[in-house]
């Protein structure tokens, strides 16, 4: 993994293609990224609606039920786009958007009903998240999405920062290496070799992470004393549809300003 400030947008795109992965380090100004915390701790406080919480995943390490100790631990606050503007701002950020526009063709198009949230990493009542494409339970034409994964504040092992496995996304796997949840089989002897190529992606508060929605990636819970928080998006590109009547498809999308011509 290379991580720089100052790569150009086709050796992202390079780094993108090989590895279903690229960091960019410093990425968001500091301004945005204080008013995301704000806005996120303001949300978490007072749980304003739409919420994922940790029990409702049942993931290792979830509470039990919302009702629980630690039941009302928030692990995702959706819709983050209808909580303050500075999301929107963020999504129409030029050197965000020419970086899409480089993966995914012109127009950009941010599906609202997928990411487009603060996830949250609560030290005491986190849960453990197993290998996955985050296509899994998608519709699209095709699997070829961008997500981005913005560091609010540290992100490292200790934490539960984001696992990838480099070059998954183009793989073809047999279901028989997946479970029914469509996490990868840990035990299936094919999946064996994969897990040693593993890359913790360690991010500093403003870095970037840009990643293959197909991208097999995990998480452990959070063993600092510290929540994690990043914010989630994902997009996809002009030759690329949510299925029409599908989870997908059920709220709008925006189509993030053209900025080729700046
Ligand atoms: O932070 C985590 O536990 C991983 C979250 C994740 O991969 C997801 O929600 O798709």
């Amino acid at each position: 993994m290379t991580t720089r400030t100052t790569a150009t947008l086709s050796d992202i795109a390079t780094e993108f293609e090989r590895d279903g992965y690229a960091v960019l380090r410093g990425f968001v100004p500091p301004e945005w990224r204080e008013r995301m915390m704000e806005v996120t701790r303001r949300d978490v406080a007072a749980l304003r609606e739409p919420i994922e919480y940790e029990a409702d995943v049942q993931y290792p390490g979830s509470p039990e039920s919302r009702e629980a100790p630690g039941g009302r631990t928030v692990r995702r606050l959706r819709q983050a786009l209808s909580r303050d503007p500075v999301f929107q701002e963020w999504l129409s950020y030029p050197p965000l958007v020419s970086c899409l526009q480089q993966l995914l063709g012109t127009p950009v198009y941010c599906p609202m009903a997928h990411h487009n949230c603060v996830m949250t990493k609560h030290p005491r009542f986190s849960s453990e998240t197993g290998w996955h494409r985050d296509t899994r339970f998608w519709s699209f034409q095709t699997g070829e999405l961008v997500n981005t994964w913005l560091a609010l504040g540290e992100e490292r092992p200790e934490n539960g920062c984001l696992k990838v496995i480099p070059g998954s996304h183009r793989m073809d796997l047999g279901k028989d290496r997946l479970d029914e949840n469509q996490f990868l089989d840990s035990e299936h002897p094919e999946n064996l070799p994969l897990f040693d190529t593993v890359q913790y992606v360690e991010l500093a508060p403003g870095d970037l992470l840009l990643f293959h929605a197909r991208t097999f990636h995990a998480a452990t819970r959070n063993f600092s004393d510290q929540t994690k928080y990043s914010v989630v998006f994902t997009f996809h590109g002009p030759e690329n549809e949510p299925i029409p009547g599908s989870k997908s498809s059920r709220y709008p999308e925006l189509v993030l300003p053209d900025v080729s011509g700046l």
